[in-house]
């Protein structure tokens, strides 16, 4: 492969253990990859040009090791992100795994399980704060339903709401310089998922007691299981002052959560997403949330993790180009002009404005007639994604 797209530390790109670490296991079909340890998962992030690492408890600290184990894989990672130079930008907790919370975690019916999952997560948080991370990701795989006649959905929220509070206090109370970020996702596991989609979220981000610390981690591939348009709700989480963190990986439209490499079905999709986190000067983790083909051996996964970055910067530089293009950028220009006309009635309301605004006279005509140029402005992005501008 050319060196062009030669992914570095600057570029902030991370993977999670789980990610080069999935076996792939499927509903359908055993393990066709040995178990990568979190070790060698480093080692290898670290050879394919990733800046950091990212993990549940349980895919660096297995949910039944003793403290002394605890202790002594604690210390052989630490000492792979020393000897490697890879940091953990983010950390999160495995309350989707265990049989324990097969009715949810914080959502479940019964109280004994919210508390465990309380618990679980507090060790958790200590995990990754102890391990760097300064971005705590809520991903609320088992907190859905299947029935709805088995827990009312607005107690299930109240519920939630609680233990992110509880949470929050506790971070702050341990005086822990970490923000959380709840993705979103609208099912799978579980039949439907509670906050389902990144309007879903930052609708209960406003009503929790310290809504400065949550924002979002929204996911590819979950918008778009909801039907949704991705940089729509990123652009909205962002505008939010709320992308603290985000997924990257594709998915194609009405499938199950595929998780696949970053820009390997829907390339505009994906280039217009880029093009927002550059042109917006996103500062966080390019986190892949994705995993190799089932059908790959340990050479294939690799080939995953390189290429999802390898998009990513091939990607970035098509959106300078669309910047420096001057065909795209005079049209952009004549499509936003603004003559001014209309600037006694933009800002906010007076009464004079609005006196004005009723009585100034429109050639709607006029206005509807008008011819937008945006067959020519999409053409000329498919041009240059197709590598002929
Ligand atoms: C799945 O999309 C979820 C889990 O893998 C994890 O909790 C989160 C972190 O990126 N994404
Ligand atoms: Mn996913
Ligand atoms: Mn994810």
């Amino acid at each position: 492969m050319a060196d062009a797209y030669v992914p570095r530390a600057e570029h902030r790109f991370t993977f999670g253990l789980w990610t080069v670490g999935n076996v792939g296991r499927d509903p359908f079909g055993e393990p066709v990859r040995a178990p990568l340890s979190p070790v060698a998962a480093v080692h290898l992030l670290a050879d394919v040009g990733a800046w950091g690492v990212n993990f549940h408890d349980n895919d660096l600290v297995p949910i039944d090791a003793s403290p002394a184990e605890r202790e002594r894989i604690v210390r052989e990672f630490r000492a792979a992100l020393a000897a490697t130079g890879l940091v953990v930008p983010m950390a999160t907790t495995n309350l989707f795994s265990d049989p324990a919370f097969k009715d949810g975690a914080f959502t479940a019916n019964d109280p004994r399980v919210r508390a465990y999952a309380l618990q679980k997560t507090m060790h958790a948080i200590d995990l990754g704060v102890e391990c760097g991370a300064t971005t705590y990701v809520f991903w609320g795989g088992r907190e859905g339903s299947e029935s709805d006649a088995t827990k009312n959905p607005a107690e299930a929220i109240k519920r939630f709401r609680e233990a992110i509070n509880f949470l929050c206090a506790y971070v702050r109370d341990q005086g822990y310089a970490l923000r959380f970020a709840l993705e979103p996702k609208p099912n799978e596991p579980r039949g439907d998922i509670f906050l389902a989609t990144v309007g879903a979220a930052l609708g209960f981000i406003a009503t929790l007691d310290h809504p400065g610390m949550v924002g979002l981690n929204p996911e590819v591939a979950h918008e778009t299981m909801a039907g949704l348009n991705v940089l729509h709700a990123v652009a909205q989480a962002w505008e939010a002052g709320k992308l603290f963190h985000i997924d990257l990986n594709d998915q194609v439209p009405g499938r199950y959560d595929q998780d696949l490499r970053f820009g390997s079905v829907n390339i505009k999709q994906a280039f217009l997403l880029v093009k927002f986190l550059e042109d917006v000067g996103y500062a966080g983790s390019r986190h892949f949330d994705a995993h190799a083909f089932r059908t790959e051996d340990a050479a294939g996964v690799r080939e995953f993790a390189r290429g999802c970055m390898r998009t990513y910067l091939i990607l970035k530089e098509r959106a300078a180009q669309f910047n420096a293009d001057a065909d795209i950028q005079a049209l952009l220009a004549e499509i936003h002009a603004d003559d001014g006309a209309m600037a006694p009635f933009q800002g906010a309301y007076t009464a004079a404005r609005a006196a004005a605004l009723k009585a100034h006279p429109f050639d709607r005509a006029a206005l509807g007639a008008r011819g937008l140029a945006y067959e020519r402005l999409d053409q000329l992005t498919i041009d240059l994604l197709l590598g002929v501008r």
